[in-house]
């Protein structure tokens, strides 16, 4: 059984605060970790996998919080039809071409097929460990009024006609990121039993 009255203070190492506010509201549930925002810019490599990019994040960062345990986050979302485009590439995508572009690209496509990834690169007791969490969807034909980063044009396999954007909080029960966070959670959780 996990100890309740026990917290875990985590150091979570990123610049997008979505991304926090979406593992924060997850660790909330898990009275065990009390997440800390730790606002940098990331080092990223160049690699077509996101597990590769984050555990090189976390390498360049983990100096930052001595020997606090501490990750990293590293997700994209991969276009079946434009061959995994834009993936790891998600960041720079959305900040040039935009979600206009992406749907420009998709204009003649008819198989929308996409995913989301998520993958989380932790170091705790000088170990790493990482945990992948995906979603399957469609591409959207239209932007949707709300929502971050893609979340306007990926519809979930599991929710019909509606975007990430407009589910609002219920995102945060189906997504790629609450998949590998519930990963990480649970490891965390027989960490402590185990070896703490
Ligand atoms: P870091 O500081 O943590 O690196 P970032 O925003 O640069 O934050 P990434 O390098 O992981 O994040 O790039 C992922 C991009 O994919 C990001 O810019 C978002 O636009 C997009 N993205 C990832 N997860 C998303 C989600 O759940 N909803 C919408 N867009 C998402």
């Amino acid at each position: 059984m996990v100890d309740s009255t026990r917290t875990l203070k985590i150091f979570f190492a990123t610049n997008n605060i979505h991304k926090y506010n979406e593992i924060n509201a997850i660790c909330k549930q898990h009275t065990l970790i009390q997440l800390k925002f730790l606002q940098t810019s990331l080092v990223e490599i160049q690699s077509s996998d996101l597990e590769e990019i984050a555990a090189f994040s976390l390498k360049k960062c983990s100096g930052l919080v001595k020997n606090n345990p501490v990750f990293v986050e590293d997700s994209g979302l991969f276009i079946k039809q434009l061959n995994g485009f834009p993936g790891p590439y998600s960041a720079f995508i959305f900040e040039t071409i935009g979600l206009k572009g992406i749907l420009t690209l998709m204009e003649k496509i008819r198989d929308r097929e996409a995913y989301f990834q998520s993958s989380i690169a932790l170091k705790i007791k000088n170990k790493v460990e990482i945990f992948t969490g995906r979603v399957k969807g469609q591409i959207s034909q239209d932007i949707s009024a709300t929502g971050w980063g893609y979340d306007p044009i990926f519809i979930p396999q599991s929710n019909g006609k509606y975007t990430f954007g407009e589910l609002g909080s219920k995102k945060n029960v189906i997504s790629h990121r609450y998949f590998a966070t519930r990963k990480m959670i649970k490891f965390l959780n027989k960490y402590v039993i185990l070896v703490d």
